[in-house]
């Protein structure tokens, strides 16, 4: 077995965990935060079958699209403690994907 950890946009996630259930995979949605742009994302948690692991993938493929972001995260100082904000374009992927063996896995 296989833990696949996702970590995807939220705009992506509603129609990626329809598909998951429809294919009857189970998932665990965790809201979370990117350290970098400081904004939600959206984490899943999937425990998939080894030979499963290709059709979860693909699923997520087809769900998940890369988008250019504008940010005014980053700031440029100016004398007399004033700062401007400095527009930086990020592309933020589909999905970042993670996948571990499990050693075991217990349901009580
Ligand atoms: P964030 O950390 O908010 O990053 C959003 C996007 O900003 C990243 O997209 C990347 O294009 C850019 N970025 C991140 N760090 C950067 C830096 N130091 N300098 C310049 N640009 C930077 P993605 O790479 O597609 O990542 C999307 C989200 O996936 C990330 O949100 C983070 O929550 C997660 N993630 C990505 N790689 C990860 C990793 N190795 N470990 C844990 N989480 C990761």
């Amino acid at each position: 077995m296989k833990l696949i950890i996702a970590i995807v946009q939220d705009q992506d996630a509603p129609s990626l965990v329809d598909d998951l259930m429809e294919k009857e995979y189970r998932v665990t949605k965790l809201a979370s935060t990117g350290g970098f742009l400081k904004s939600g994302n959206t984490t899943l948690l999937m425990g998939v079958e080894d030979d499963s692991v290709d059709e979860v993938i693909r699923i997520i493929e087809d769900n998940c699209k890369t988008r250019d972001i504008t940010t005014s995260l980053l700031t440029v100082s100016m004398p007399g403690d004033t700062y401007i904000p400095y527009p930086l374009e990020v592309k933020v992927g589909g999905a970042t994907l993670f996948i571990l063996d499990v050693e075991k896995h217990i349901k009580i």
